[in-house]
């Protein structure tokens, strides 16, 4: 599918206007004769120790499609070109060259743990009435950057292991661990880490984020980790930080409108665990 939430309007955090083009016009091997996008470096990313430098900068000598140092510069949707010392959104035409607000040229890589119980009243499963299946909750934040709810996932540290990520992010999004006391980070990190052992892995790729451009993009891993019985995870309290203004259990359904790609990853989880959609 051609991507959509990075190719309409103004860019992200900016005054910036995307150059429009249609459906067909976003796969590089259409020849677009007139196409001239506006380049966007936001300023946020100048001498930012998580931001590459300019592309233009001497001194920086990136390795494409390998790993960087720490910096992992692979695809997860296999190598992609590099044209003029830039690299080449694998999806196509964004509209917008540059980095826009992303830290990295090329794949800027991220994690996403989507946290599941089932909806119970009395300790039973709720069902949905016309489809007559159980209806799946996850744990869903509001994003501080533009109020859309998510999955609470992030970048990888240069170096983090993704399995790592997923649980630091979820731990710093809807447990607050950054501001929570020694015992109750303490506590938290327990049962989170013993939870988080085993996962079901949902995607791994190409995310349509609406801060991608021609020249960066993000990519994820998804992973399910399911708490059955509602006796883990899903009866802890929720407590939003960090860029998550807000977190609670949502409903898994079909007219979810979520953050970038996060509905179709919900929705893959909804099918794997035979429950509502
Ligand atoms: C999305 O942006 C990913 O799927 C992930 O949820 C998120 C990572 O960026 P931040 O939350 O760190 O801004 O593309
Ligand atoms: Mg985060
Ligand atoms: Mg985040």
């Amino acid at each position: 599918m051609v991507h959509v939430k990075c190719r309409s309007g103004l860019y992200p955090f900016s005054e910036i206007r995307r150059f429009a083009i249609s459906d067909d016009q976003v796969p590089w091997a259409v020849l677009v004769a007139n196409y001239s996008p506006p380049h966007y470096d936001s300023p946020v990313l100048r001498n930012k120790p998580w931001a590459d430098p300019p592309c233009d900068d001497k001194n920086f000598k990136p390795k494409w499609n390998e790993l960087d140092g720490k910096i992992n510069r692979n695809s997860h949707t296999g190598p992609y070109s590099v044209v003029e010392g830039r690299p080449l959104n694998p999806k196509g035409r964004t509209g917008l060259q540059g980095r826009g607000v992303l830290g990295r040229w090329g794949p800027n890589h991220a994690a996403d743990p989507i946290v599941t119980r089932w909806k119970r009243s009395e300790g039973m499963k709720e069902t949905n009435p016309i489809t007559q299946l159980p209806i799946l909750q996850f744990c869903a934040i509001q994003r501080r950057d533009c109020g859309q709810w998510a999955i609470p996932g992030g970048m990888v540290d240069p170096g983090e292991k993704v399995s790592e990520t997923l649980r630091r992010e979820f731990l710093e999004e809807a447990f607050n661990s950054l501001e929570a006391g020694q015992d109750r980070r303490k506590m938290n990190e327990e049962m989170i880490g013993e939870f988080f052992e085993s996962g079901n892995e949902i995607f791994k790729g190409y995310v349509d984020d609406p801060r991608n451009t021609d020249n960066a993009w993000m990519e994820t891993v998804a992973v399910n980790f399911h708490d059955d019985s509602n006796e883990t995870v899903g009866k802890f309290s929720l407590q939003a930080g960090d860029d998550a203004k807000n977190v609670k259990w949502v409903d898994i359904d079909k007219d979810l409108d979520l953050y970038a790609s996060h509905s179709s990853f919900v929705e893959a989880v909804a099918k794997l665990r035979h429950a509502h959609w």
